[in-house]
């Protein structure tokens, strides 16, 4: 699989939870709907990512994910579950560090699916590379609203280190909102994955035009 598929700048990672939690004034409290407003800011890449659903009711959320994305021509990534990815004809799977490894995962997938891996400092990064990952996500670059979940910032310059010693495609993520973007990708960032700046405001598809602006 060749890194020159990862051809999006900004990887948005649902979390139905947010939508209800941080917007009770959100418009449209459903997650198809929100992620298509992203969609038709013109985000082209998404990743399924509801972790409490069970298999049954996740799958068919990715059904429905995969038919919105392919109308909007966007990526989908499953979060986690290789199974699904493949059931739904996903574009890639998003393993985290308790997943099934990226080199096990490719044995199933082969070159139907990229893999992009969850990182957290420059040893999983690096392990992620040599494990045969296509890209990974780097973070929490800064506090999140959920910090604890994802443990403490490590901050801009392990983001920078970890781009000088991998050379895959990297995302910065955790707590990235529109003002941190030009310190990310000056920081050599390829791109920002992220939940609350675009899914916790009101105006979704505006929002994400602001970050693709920026990003481009
Ligand atoms: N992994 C590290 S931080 C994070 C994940 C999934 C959460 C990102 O959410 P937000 O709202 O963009 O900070």
């Amino acid at each position: 699989m060749s890194s020159e598929l990862i051809d999006f700048r900004l990887y948005l990672i649902t979390d139905r939870k947010i939508l209800i939690t941080l917007n009770s004034e959100l418009r449209t409290p459903n997650l198809l709907v929100a992620i298509e407003e992203a969609l038709k800011g013109g985000l082209k890449a998404v990743q399924l990512r509801e972790k409490d659903l069970g298999t049954r009711d996740l799958l068919d959320m990715a059904y429905r994910m995969r038919e919105l994305t392919k109308k909007y021509d966007a990526k989908l990534f499953i979060n986690d579950r290789v199974d699904i990815a493949l059931a739904v004809e996903g574009d890639g799977v998003h393993l985290g560090q308790k997943s099934i490894p990226a080199h096990a995962a490719k044995k199933i997938v082969q070159d139907k699916l990229m893999i992009g891996v969850s990182t957290h400092s420059l040893d999983e990064a690096v392990k992620a590379e040599k494990d045969g990952a296509d890209f990974i996500t780097i973070g929490p670059i800064y506090q999140t609203p959920s910090k604890l979940k994802y443990g403490e910032p490590i901050g801009i310059d392990v983001l920078k280190k970890v781009k000088s010693k991998v050379s895959i495609p990297l995302f910065a993520i955790g707590g990235i909102k529109l003002n941190k973007v030009k310190e990310i990708m000056n920081a050599g960032a390829d791109g920002v994955a992220l939940i609350s700046a675009i899914l916790s405001v009101e105006n979704i598809k505006e929002k994400t035009e602001e970050f693709l602006r920026l990003l481009r």
